[in-house]
């Protein structure tokens, strides 16, 4: 892998992928292209600090256009795709699907094409998928999702990122394309959006405000700090076998009120607050449509052929979020504002393409 380009870079777990390659950790020696649009989930300020690193670049390219995706390829010689891009949230695809389509079906279809065309049939190459545990639909009580499980998307979201993993696969088997797909839990940790659950819950506890649980608070997920997840992606990088599945979990499973109770703990611990006193925040509003009850992973088949294990625990990750979000606060009223749009015209003037 000499030079790596890394789709929706600067959203929330491709900006820790970033930083997670060039630490110390994995001291990548090669090139990092991250191609972002900046759509509202894209802040250049999660990667400030990289800027100077000349193993470090940003092009501000819309995955949906062909010719400026080819010709990236044309331009840096890239042999590797680490594929995050795409919108993400699902309250967003319910009322508006169609950036979903666009993004997540015919962008990723776009990618797929200009690494087939500048590839051919090179096998030195991947093209490294992220997706999620959502394809799979929503469980019931018992059992957990694994690579063989049938795909059963049940959001607007969720469909989408099924059609985009199955076009992944397609141009595996059709054209010989080297691929992986990784499908993970939910992730946390710093600089996600604050629209998530998690930081819209420490912000909320932070600043008094009603903390918004969806139906009965009941539906289960598990969690993944991004760190952990960055690191796995790594792993099939550089040891997955070419056209494999890999599913990623924090065996963190937790209902939603549960986490809320939770996040209100270690909050009231870092900020002097009593946990009863936010707990009389939590608000049960009305439910999301078509919400998944259940996700759970059954994380296996990493483990055992590439050595990977979440390395935090729910609790541990979680105190450290909240910490993040705590100390961190101009980032989120930069993000809230929008004033992070200005300052990423004013730094980046000129340079954004
Ligand atoms: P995010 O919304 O924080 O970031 C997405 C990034 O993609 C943004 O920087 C945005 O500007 C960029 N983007 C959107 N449309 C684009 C386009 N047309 N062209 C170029 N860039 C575009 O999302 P995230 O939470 O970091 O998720 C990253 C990936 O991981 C997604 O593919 C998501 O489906 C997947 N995933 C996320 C989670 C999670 O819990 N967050 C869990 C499993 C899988
Ligand atoms: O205000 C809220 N109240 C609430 O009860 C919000 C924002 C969410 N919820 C519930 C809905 C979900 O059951 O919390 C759970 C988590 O919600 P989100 O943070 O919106 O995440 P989710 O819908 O589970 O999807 C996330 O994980 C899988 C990411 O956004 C996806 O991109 C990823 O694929």
């Amino acid at each position: 892998m000499n030079t790596i380009l890394v789709t929706g870079g600067a959203g929330f777990i491709g900006s820790n992928f970033i930083r997670y390659l060039l630490s110390s950790a994995v001291g990548f020696s090669g090139r990092v292209i991250n191609v972002d649009a900046l759509t509202y989930a894209g802040n250049l300020m999660n990667l400030a600090d990289l800027e100077g690193d000349s193993r470090y670049s940003f092009r501000k390219v819309d995955i949906s256009d062909c010719a400026a995706v080819e010709a990236l390829f044309c331009e840096y010689g890239i042999d590797t795709v680490v594929h995050f891009a795409a919108e993400s949230h699902v309250d967003r695809s319910i009322n508006d699907p169609e950036s979903f389509i666009r993004t997540n079906i015919m962008g990723t279809w776009t990618l797929l094409d200009a690494a087939r065309k500048a590839w051919g049939a090179r096998k030195d190459v991947r093209f490294h998928h992220v997706s999620t545990d959502e394809v799979y639909g929503s469980l019931g009580p018992e059992g957990f999702f694994t690579e063989e499980s049938c795909y059963d998307p049940r959001s607007p979201y969720s469909a989408s990122k099924a059609g985009s993993d199955h076009l992944v696969m397609a141009w595996y088997h059709t054209y010989g394309l080297p691929v992986t797909i990784s499908n993970c839990s939910n992730n946390y940790g710093p600089w996600q959006f604050p629209e998530k659950l998690v930081p819209l819950m420490i912000m909320n506890m932070a600043e008094r405000k009603p903390l918004p649980v969806y139906g009965k608070g009941e539906n289960v997920r598990d969690w993944l700090h991004v760190e952990d997840h960055c690191r796995g992606i790594w792993k099939v990088l550089t040891g997955g076998k070419s056209g494999r599945k890999y599913n990623f979990g924090g065996n963190a499973e937790m209902r939603n009120i549960d986490l809320v109770h939770l996040l209100a703990e270690i909050t009231a611990e870092q900020t002097g607050r009593t946990a009863e006193e936010i707990h009389s925040s939590i608000r049960y509003v009305t439910d999301r449509p078509g919400h998944d009850m259940r996700y759970a992973i059954d994380a296996n088949r990493v483990r055992e052929e590439l050595g990977w294990e979440p390395e935090r625990s729910l609790k541990e990750g979680m105190a450290e979020t909240v910490r993040w979000y705590l100390e961190n606060r101009k980032w989120v009223e930069a993000v809230r504002s929008g004033e992070y749009r200005t300052w990423m015209e004013t730094n980046y003037s000129g340079r954004l393409f």
